[in-house]
């Protein structure tokens, strides 16, 4: 049998994914036994109560059952911007959303946006240049499958990161080549530790080929200012990297300091050679902002000095896939270009967004002060993303009995947590870290109305936990 344990391919078994890992299934185990769970595992807006958008879920519903639009009464359920735009989106399909569209997405949506990148970064956008994908992780899949040819190819990635990459560079057979974010420097990203770290891996006789970054952070929370994704932009042109910038939090900006600045945008500031040699792919998403509808599996990458005939293997390649989802790619549609100022349905609209976002800003500081306010527990701000990361110094007593458990000891402090109070995180060895240095990262989620309970239950334990193991010899390295 090929799909026996032994024979499968072992890039495979190597990957792993942290955020659905053993404190997932613990989590659910939990859960089916009967205890309350507070799932802020995974950034998954909607899982934790928050509510559609209205607008755009009333034109894909019209999508979804076109017949409704021949219904004499459909004026009195739907706005009549939300129907016209529901005949848009349907005529730029070819036979609605049951048919498959282009490989690369919908021409009318790619158009969409390329406008938006357009108004957002204030130069031009080629929708040729613009695939649509099943969530940005597709999208970040299909790019590092064409630059990885084996385990000679490095592709830099930050550390902590999203796992995404790490397992999908083990997946591919490449290496990660790590650098590390500063936490005392609020997650700050020191372009001589790039230097570092390509050195180091080109002794190794690894060809680093791609760098990535993710911006706003996760786990880390930190928004890049212009001046150094200027840097890295630089840094990429020295060492011909292909740039892979992750802004699928470009909409989730807690602090007013360092608004969003897209990589591109810098990119063409920087003008010549900079703008017409820098390779760049910059992937977004439906899943995060105020949107949060991370079930539809809506994205989009954005190739920069990307040579036309890798543009054209990158489209063969998506081809074998035939086509992105097609009600996705209206919510794409959707998300960048919005009601406007007039239409019947932008109050609620605008109302119903900025109420999230809102939200979203007072939870990342309800859940940075109440980290803050823990024993041995130091975390950054939240400036952006979703996340809270904070760190965790633990006793030696609980790294000797994390040993004797047989976990490592951020596993063992967030197994306890998740016994103790119901409260599902992830363990900061999920996402890398310094070596003897301990965190986990949590959602900002949960519903604004039980964060003050869940930060109080969470300090409860820690400190609790702090006592119990403390043997007076001291704590894990900041
Ligand atoms: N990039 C980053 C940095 C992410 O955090 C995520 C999802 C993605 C890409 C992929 O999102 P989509 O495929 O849905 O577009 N974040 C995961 C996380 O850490 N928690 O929830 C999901």
């Amino acid at each position: 049998m090929a799909l026996e344990y032994d024979l499968l391919n072992e890039n495979v078994k190597k990957c792993q994914y942290a955020v659905r890992g053993e404190l997932y299934l613990r989590a659910s185990e939990l859960q089916k036994e009967g205890k309350k769970i507070i799932f802020t595992n995974v950034g998954n807006p909607h899982a934790l109560g928050q509510k559609p958008l209205t607008f755009p879920r009333q034109v894909v519903a019209l999508c979804q059952a076109p017949f409704l639009l021949d219904d004499p009464n459909v004026g009195m359920l739907f706005p009549a911007d939300a129907i016209a735009r529901a005949k848009h989106y349907l005529s730029l399909t070819s036979g609605g959303l049951g048919a498959y569209s282009d490989s690369r997405g919908l021409p009318g949506v790619r158009k969409e946006v390329a406008e938006f990148i357009q108004r957002r970064d204030g130069y031009p956008s080629d929708p040729e240049l613009i695939f649509l994908t099943d969530g940005a992780s597709k999208g970040v899949m299909q790019i590092l499958n064409c630059v990885i040819r084996g385990e000679g190819d490095g592709i830099l990635v930050p550390v902590p990161q999203y796992p995404l990459y790490s397992a999908t560079i083990s997946l591919l057979g490449g290496s990660l080549v790590p650098y590390y974010l500063d936490e005392s420097e609020n997650w700050g990203l020191d372009v001589n530790n790039l230097r570092q770290s390509v050195a180091q891996a080109r002794s190794q006789g690894i060809s680093v080929r791609a760098m990535v970054i993710i911006n706003p952070g996760n786990p880390t929370g930190q928004c890049l200012s212009e001046a150094n994704l200027k840097e890295i932009l630089r840094f990429c042109y020295n060492e011909k990297l292909v740039l892979l910038g992750d802004e699928v939090y470009q909409q989730n900006i807690y602090q007013d300091e360092r608004p969003f600045i897209s990589s591109k945008k810098v990119l063409m500031d920087m003008g010549l050679p900079f703008s017409k040699e820098v390779q760049l792919v910059a992937f977004h998403t439906v899943s995060k902002g105020y949107w949060g509808e991370c079930g539809q599996r809506g994205g989009y990458f954005e190739m920069t000095n990307i040579p036309p005939k890798v543009v054209e293997e990158i489209y063969k390649v998506a081809s074998i896939a035939l086509s992105p989802n097609v009600s996705a790619q209206i919510f794409m549609g959707l998300m960048v270009s919005p009601p406007k100022p007039g239409d019947i349905s932008y109050d609620q609209f605008a109302r119903e967004s900025k109420g999230i976002l809102e939200s979203l800003r007072r939870r990342a500081k309800i859940m940075t002060d109440g980290f803050n306010s823990c024993k041995n527990v130091v975390c950054n701000f939240t400036e952006g993303a979703m996340y809270s990361f904070p760190q965790i110094r633990l006793p030696t007593g609980a790294l000797q009995a994390a040993k004797q458990a047989g976990k490592v000891p951020d596993v063992f402090y967030c197994l306890k947590l998740l016994e103790a109070t119901g409260i599902s995180t992830v363990p900061g060895s999920g996402f890398g870290q310094k070596e003897g240095v301990f965190h986990l990262r949590t959602t900002i989620l949960p519903a604004e109305e039980e964060m003050p309970e869940i930060m109080d239950s969470f300090k409860k334990f820690n400190d609790e936990f702090m006592t119990q193991y403390d043997n007076g010899f001291g704590y894990s390295r900041m």
